[in-house]
C-alpha cells in the first residue's frame, strides 16, 4: 500500500543519519503516525544508545495518541535485552495497535522473535514494506550476520587508459589520477566503513595515512598486509593515531600503541582467513584500497560485494595495470556518473 511505503521511506531517510556511527548496530529509523500525520520520529544514533523506536516514541508529545497510532520501522523491533531493553516490549507497553516493518532482523538474538512477541500481544503486524530497500540500507549488517564476514568494498582510481599508477614514482606528481573532489569522496567513503585494507606495495609506494582528514567522521581500523616485515616504523600507518592491525608471517613482532601484529600464513586462503579474523572481531565492513595485486586477489576469489572505480580523464600511457574482473564475478553497474562507476557483485 502506497501510504505504508511513504512512511517507510521516511524511516529510511532517518536511518541514514546513523551511517558510520551505529556499528555494530544497524541503521534504523522509525515514525509514529496518527490519523495520517507523523506525530513522532527518531533514529538509532550509536550502539548503546536508544533504538529508533524508543526515540520515535519518546518524541511523541501526547502519549495517549499512541494507543490509536501506527509505528513504522525499517527493521524488525528487537526482542532481547542487549545494551538496551527490547523495543517490542516498549511498543506493547504503550499499546500501539499496529506495527509496519521493513524487513526481518537476521541477528540471531532477534530473528523473528520481535514479530512473534508483538503478534502474541495482539498487535497487528504488517511485514516487508519496501523490503528490498530496507535490506539494502543494512547491507553491511546483513552480510555480516548472514555470510559471517564483513561487507567488502573494492575501491580504485584508474587512468583513462587503464592504469592505476605510473611505473616510476617521480611521474606521480605530474599526472594525477585522483583530484581534490575524488579524494574528499574517498575520505567520506572511509568514514562509512569500519575497516580499510591495503597491501604492502601500496604502503611502500604511497605511504598513505588511510584516514578521513578531508571529511568529518570516524577513522576506519587500518588493516595492512606485510608478509615479510618490510614496513618500517617511519611509515604513516604506524603513526599511532588510529588502530592498526598488521598481518605478517614474521614472528615476534612487537605490538605498540594502536598497532597490533597478527601472524598468518600467506597461502591461498589468506584473504578468507583475514575475513574470518575480522568477523570474529565484529567488523562488519571493509574498504579495500589497493594495490592492484591485493584487489585482484579479492576479485579472483570472488570475495567482494561492491566496487567503486574512479576513472580519470588523464592518460598515463604506461604504468601499473588496473585490476580486472574475473569470469567468476557477477559485476553489474549500479551507478555511472561524474567519472565514478559503482558495481555490485550481486543479482
Ligand atoms: C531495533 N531498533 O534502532 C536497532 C536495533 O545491544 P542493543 O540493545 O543495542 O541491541 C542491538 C541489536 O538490536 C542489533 O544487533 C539489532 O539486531 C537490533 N538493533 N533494533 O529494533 C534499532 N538498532
Ligand atoms: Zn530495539
Amino acid at each position: 500500500m502506497i501510504e505504508h511505503e511513504i512512511y517507510m521511506k521516511r524511516c529510511l531517510q532517518l536511518a541514514k543519519n546513523g551511517l558510520g556511527t551505529t556499528y555494530p548496530n544497524p541503521l534504523v529509523g522509525s515514525v509514529v503516525v496518527y490519523e495520517g500525520k507523523i506525530i513522532g520520529e527518531g533514529w538509532h544514533k550509536k550502539a548503546g544508545e536508544p533504538h529508533a523506536e524508543v526515540n520515535a516514541i519518546n518524541s511523541v508529545k501526547d502519549k495517549s495518541l499512541l494507543k490509536k497510532s501506527t509505528i513504522y520501522v525499517n527493521l524488525e523491533p528487537c526482542s532481547h535485552f542487549g545494551k538496551t531493553p527490547p523495543c517490542a516490549n516498549l511498543i506493547i507497553e504503550h499499546q500501539i495497535p499496529k506495527v509496519v516493518i521493513g524487513c526481518i532482523d537476521s541477528f540471531s538474538e532477534v530473528a523473528g522473535k520481535g514479530i512473534e512477541k508483538l503478534t502474541n500481544a495482539g498487535c497487528e503486524v504488517i511485514l516487508n514494506v519496501l523490503e528490498k530497500e530496507c535490506l539494502a540500507i543494512n547491507k553491511r549488517f546483513f552480510t555480516f550476520h548472514n555470510k559471517k564476514r564483513p561487507y567488502i568494498i573494492l575501491k580504485w582510481a584508474e587512468s583513462a587508459d587503464g592504469f592505476i599508477a605510473p611505473l616510476e614514482k617521480e611521474t606521480k606528481t605530474s599526472i594525477a589520477i585522483s583530484n581534490v573532489y575524488s579524494r574528499q569522496l574517498v575520505h567520506k567513503y572511509r568514514s562509512e566503513e569500519q575497516a580499510i585494507l591495503v597491501g604492502t606495495h601500496t604502503v611502500l609506494e604511497d605511504n598513505p595515512s588511510l584516514d578521513t582528514r578531508d571529511w568529518f567522521g570516524s577513522n576506519p581500523i587500518r588493516i595492512i598486509l606485510d608478509k615479510s616485515g618490510k614496513i618500517s616504523d617511519d611509515y604513516q600507518i604506524k603513526n599511532k593515531k588510529n588502530p592498526t592491525i598488521i598481518f605478517t608471517e614474521q614472528e615476534n613482532c612487537l605490538n605498540s600503541e594502536n598497532c597490533i601484529y597478527e601472524n598468518l600464513t600467506f597461502d591461498k586462503n589468506l584473504i578468507f582467513n583475514i575475513m574470518d579474523f575480522l568477523f570474529e572481531k565484529g567488523i562488519q565492513s571493509i574498504i579495500i584500497e589497493g594495490g592492484t595485486q591485493t584487489l585482484q586477489h579479492f576479485i579472483d576469489d570472488n570475495l567482494w560485494d561492491e566496487a567503486r572505480v574512479f576513472i580519470s580523464e588523464n592518460e598515463l600511457v604506461t604504468g601499473i595495470k588496473k585490476p580486472v574482473f574475473s569470469e567468476k564475478c557477477n559485476q553489474k553497474h549500479l551507478i555511472e556518473k561524474n567519472q565514478l562507476k559503482i558495481y555490485s557483485n550481486h543479482d
